[in-house]
């Protein structure tokens, strides 16, 4: 049986990628340099893949940034403003378009990122202006798989298909892009030339991503999808196999059109897609030429494949078809690298994981053991050892936790009383004036902090010179805002490293690595905790540095907490009980912490979900049954026993959440700080059309950057605000937390917010 894995993650084992890009951008490495890291990697990751016993090892899956920007480049896609830098080297381009550039030749921002789909990753989005003209550009598919070539290895290359290029891309507005037919015609020739030239270097296979089938689609989405593949697959000429691949969900709803094109290979996810796509197959059926990809290894998340399930789905498959290869669900670029390592876990603990490289090992025993007859299957060693790990003895039950839930009725996710009157109530207590200024919570962390935080932790000073070190710095940050003249003040943050592994390590339940990281975007990574066990809250995490803060000042100090839903969705979750079980386990461990802050005399307490949009599932009829009918109230049994006069707060990144304003609405916070940069007025529609009840802050200037935005602009977006929203209800700060940003800038820019206020409120 054939095996194949769609991606392989490239930061490398211990991020050699990213610590080689990131001394080439501090100027203590050479192009050169990063070179060589790059080759090395791709060399190493195409030998552990072989020795796996992967058949189909995938090529150009390596990326200095991202896929995205990749094959934007690849097609040429290169907006005038980074052509005139004319740098020498296509890699300066490639970081300009994806970092900004400031320096001699120029002054540009960086392209935008997102969210890839419901993953933690984040692409570059393609941005086609006046000028783009589609056409190959570079070789650096070509280059690799020649590369792969020259070292003995057959490779499948790998590149994201047109139709999901396409719907991903973005105009010089920031708008989705007219496609006619001549952007189709000049999109399908690049792809078809690609093809040709694969054919003519040997390549037995190319695999094209087309996530974006996962989505919901229009009848013109179904017509771009046949007028590319028409265009692009007489290319093959029976030279070149090509896989179009797909994952993140099923293809239920266009599988008949794609079965009639008689791709070489179709890949579908039969971990996140499963019953939609198996249901599809059963009834469709599959074209004489085609091959299955099974994707039965979940390349979302780290725990050991179920063999005896991932046999069932293909059996499955093959009841249709006997042409069923096995391989990844999607690529295995969000997971970690390999579990070797992380050994001070314990045996019984890593039996449970499979990183990348052990990933590789399942699909070949997977594609092994369905060769084999039921006797062979029944004597496998491997099969019953496997079994062996979903008996249910990985650990008991705690419960406590269990008693918890089920006593929980409708009146815990109820606040009382209504947000109205709790409204009048805070604006009594609280005392603010009109447009209160606030931050989302998070101060720079400097290389101070960090280093001071690293020396604690290897020793160098104790935890008492460490908590003076911290108060010291809150008691800075207090006088600074003080000094500018905020109204609601924050502590900072200074004690946490990434807010998701602050709060796991505070909770019963959570497990850490050492070095499981992941890519984010670009050079930056994540180490999400692994949740193990049944969550429950050991101690008070977050009172003794609140109720120190506002010890220090008069103003009121929010108490900062993150939400159920985006600790999960940034952690690991677990596979053996569902989202929702886990989600409010968290709810009810934070919901403990936000009573105990309030009861120490905190008034206003927030509580970050800045994560609740990224599992949005991608299907819209799946938006309420699988996601918010329960990501929506374990918000709520988080803060539902507060006081009237307690203000909750909650923020969230990204202002993508127009179409489901309603739902957040139904969170029954107080306020919402979020992102609302350059271009996203419509947001502020959406709240006025909802008759949004939340006092809200939409960012009035831009985190991201480190631009000091004048008073002037700060004031003109203030009143672009007031336009469509009551002022009663308009809370003024910036859009998101300033962990990532330098003193320098920070403390100008708040001063200029605080100054644009005032005026505002002068006028009123
Ligand atoms: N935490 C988690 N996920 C996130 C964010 C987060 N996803 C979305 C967004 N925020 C991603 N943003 C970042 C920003 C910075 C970094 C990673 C993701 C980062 N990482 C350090 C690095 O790679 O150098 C990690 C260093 C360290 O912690 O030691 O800077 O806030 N979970
Ligand atoms: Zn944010």
């Amino acid at each position: 049986v054939l095996t194949s894995i769609s991606g392989f993650p490239r930061v490398g084992r211990n991020r050699e990628l990213k610590k080689i890009i990131e001394a080439y951008w501090k100027g203590n490495a050479t192009l050169d340099d990063v070179r060589g890291v790059g080759r090395e990697l791709r060399a190493e990751h195409w030998k552990l893949e072989q020795a796996a016993g992967i058949d189909l090892l995938p090529s150009n899956d390596f990326s200095l940034y991202d896929q995205m920007l990749d094959t934007a480049i690849l097609l040429n896609v290169i907006p005038a403003r980074y052509r005139r830098l004319s740098f020498k080297e296509p890699e300066e381009t490639l970081f300009a378009m994806a970092r900004g550039y400031q320096g001699e030749r120029g002054d540009v921002t960086a392209l935008p990122m997102k969210k890839w789909f419901t993953t933690n990753y984040h692409y570059l989005v393609p941005e086609f202006d006046e000028a783009t003209e589609v056409k190959l550009n570079g070789s650096k598919p070509f280059d690799e798989y020649e590369e792969a070539k020259a070292l003995g290895y057959e490779t499948k290359p790998v590149l994201i298909g047109p139709y999901t290029f396409l719907k991903l891309a973005r105009n010089s507005e920031a708008q989705e892009l007219d496609i006619d037919e001549g952007l189709i015609d000049a999109v399908a020739g690049v792809y078809a030339q690609v093809v040709r030239r694969f054919a003519d270097l040997g390549a037995q296979w190319l695999q094209l991503d087309e996530p974006y089938l996962v989505m919901d689609k229009s009848d013109a989405d179904v017509r771009l999808f046949k007028a590319l593949y028409s265009r692009i697959l007489p290319a093959r000429e029976d030279r070149v196999k090509i896989l179009l691949n797909t994952y993140f969900g099923n293809i239920a709803d266009i599988y008949e059109t794609v079965k009639l094109f008689e791709f070489d290979g179709v890949g579908l996810d039969l971990v996140e897609g499963r019953d939609e796509n198996l249901a599809a197959v059963h009834q469709h059926g599959v074209a004489a030429r085609t091959t299955l990809f099974a994707g039965v290894v979940n390349g979302r998340n780290i725990w050991r494949n179920n063999y005896a399930t991932s046999i069932g789905l293909i059996d499955a498959l093959r009841q249709t078809t006997d042409r069923v290869a096995v391989a990844s669900a999607c690529s295995l670029l969000h997971v970690p690298f390999s579990t070797q390592g992380e050994e001070a876990l314990g045996e019984d603990v890593l039996k449970h994981f499979a990183f990348a490289v052990e990933k590789l090992d399942e699909v070949r025993q997977i594609a092994d053991l369905v060769e084999l007859d039921d006797d062979a299957k029944r004597a496998s060693s491997a099969l019953a050892a496997n079994q062996l790990l979903f008996d249910g003895s990985r650990m008991a039950r705690d419960e406590a936790v269990a008693a918890r839930l089920a006593a929980l009725s409708d009146a815990d996710f109820t606040r009382l009383p209504a947000r109205a009157e709790r409204q009048r109530a805070q604006k009594e207590a609280l005392g603010l004036p009109a447009l209160p200024t606030t931050t989302i919570g998070s101060f720079p962390q400097t290389k101070e902090v960090r280093a001071e935080r690293a020396r604690l932790r290897k020793g160098e000073i104790s935890q008492d010179e460490y908590d003076a070190f911290i108060r010291g710095r809150i008691d800075e940050a207090i006088r600074q805002q003080e000094r500018i003249g905020l109204d609601v003040l924050v502590h900072g943050e200074f004690e946490r490293n990434d807010m998701v592994e602050y709060f796991g390590q505070n909770l019963n339940g959570f497990l850490f690595t050492k070095n499981a990281w992941v890519q984010s975007y670009g050079t930056r990574c994540v180490k999400p905790p692994i949740v193990w066990g049944d969550v429950s809250r050991a101690q008070p995490i977050t009172v003794a540095w609140s109720t120190y803060a506002q010890s220090r000042t008069d103003k009121p100090m929010k108490g900062m907490l993150t939400g159920p839903v985006t600790i999960l969705n940034w952690s690991w979750p677990r596979e053996d009980i569902s989202n929702e079980e886990q989600t409010q386990q968290l709810a009810l461990a934070i919901r403990d912490e936000v009573l105990d802050l309030q009861n120490a005399g905190i008034t206003i307490i927030q509580i970050d979900e800045a994560a609740l949009r990224e599992k949005l599932p991608l299907r819209r009829s799946d938006w309420h049954a699988k996601y918010l009918d329960w990501a929506v109230p374990a918000f709520r049994l988080v803060h539902s026993a507060v006081e009237p006069t307690t203000q909750i707060h909650t923020h969230m990144c990204y202002s993508e959440f127009n179409d489901i304003i309603e739902d957040i609405d139904a969170m029954d916070a107080d306020v919402i700080s979020f992102e609302a940069s350059r271009g996203d007025l419509v947001v502020l529609d959406a709240i006025h059309d909802a008759q949004f009840e939340t006092e809200a802050g939409p960012g009035v200037y831009d985190i991201h950057s480190p631009r000091i935005p004048s008073t002037d602009e700060i004031e003109e977006r203030i009143g672009e605000i007031l336009d469509k929203m009551d002022v009663d209800k308009v809370w003024i700060n910036p859009d998101c937390g300033l962990k990532t940003r330098g003193n320098a800038e920070t403390w100008p820019s708040l001063e200029h917010m605080v100054e644009a206020a005032r005026r505002v409120r002068a006028r009123l």
